[in-house]
């Protein structure tokens, strides 16, 4: 009898509760489209036929406040398809400098963010702590880090950080894991792809089916990649660690992106990493 009770008191609770909640609700946010007014006009590219692995993936969005002045602007990042990166690729990044009045200004050029070929996403730091930040850009094919002179003017440093990281990785995530005030950074990787070389569309019975429906080949059926972090010396350069911090995924699972948090507030940063079709990886610091 006493459940009885409980249940239509509970009943009655949550029935008179009800029009009392929505009439104290605040009234709900609505969003409202104004990138053409705003002048973020760039094409999105990307492949929706979706005929290698490859193409399943395409270009993320980050902000960066690239001179300081207290209004963030935006990056997107470019994808690419097999025959245009084949041809060289498509620039990875776009960077929209934000003016007066909520407009972008397409800056990409002047910035010197040049480099072309198939970009995925982007992660933005000041590693070399000189109050600037700077933009590590991922993709297929290398990745690259662009330090940022001042003012939105940037240089490609890659080879000069030791940070060029081959293959398809679709994330990074920068971080300072030991503390030490230099930002490291982490940089998951997904599946090996030849793109000169690749396994046609429903090729294989099966690892390029899909309940019988013929599919696109991979991940399954492709080995996976393994993982990279890199600590920061403090002096431009970083050292490749991955392996010493047990961070490199010697199972080649299909990583896609990796978050730093400390979830156990012991003040160590640790890592969380999402791995497609497989077991996520948590490291605890
Ligand atoms: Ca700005
Ligand atoms: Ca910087
Ligand atoms: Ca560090
Ligand atoms: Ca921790």
């Amino acid at each position: 009898m006493s459940r009885l009770w409980a249940f239509f008191a509970g009943v009655w609770l949550v029935g008179s509760c009800l029009p009392q909640a929505a009439e104290s609700a605040l009234p709900i946010p609505r969003f409202t489209d104004i990138s053409v007014e705003a002048g973020l006009r760039v094409s999105h590219l990307s492949s929706p036929e979706k005929r290698y692995v490859i193409e399943s993936m395409s270009g993320g969005v980050g902000f960066i406040d690239c001179d300081n002045d207290g209004k963030l602007d935006i990056i997107t990042i470019n994808g690419s398809s097999v025959d245009r990166y084949r041809q060289g690729g498509d620039p990875m990044i776009t960077l929209y400098h934000q003016e007066a009045g909520l407009k972008f200004r397409d800056i990409t050029a002047e910035a010197g963010l040049t480099t072309r070929g198939w970009g995925m996403g982007v992660a933005v730091a000041d590693f070399d702590n000189d109050g600037w930040e700077d933009i590590y850009v991922t993709g297929y094919g290398g990745n690259v880090l662009y330090r940022n002179l001042g003012n939105c003017k940037f240089q490609d440093v890659t080879e000069k950080a030791g940070l060029r990281v081959g293959g398809f990785s679709a994330g990074a995530a920068w971080g300072d894991y030991d503390r030490d005030g230099n930002v490291d950074l982490f940089v998951p990787r997904y599946v090996v792809v030849d793109i000169h070389n690749l396994p046609a569309f429903g090729s294989d019975a099966k690892t390029c089916r899909f309940r019988g429906v013929p599919v696109q080949c991979g991940p399954w059926g492709l080995p996976g990649e393994s993982d990279f972090l890199f600590h920061n010396r403090g002096n431009g350069t970083f050292e490749d660690v991955s392996k010493k911090a047990g961070v490199d995924d010697p199972e080649h699972r299909y990583g896609l992106q990796g978050v730093w948090a400390d979830y156990d507030n012991d003040g160590w940063p640790d890592l969380y990493v999402t791995n497609d079709g497989n077991a996520n990886y948590l490291y605890h610091n």
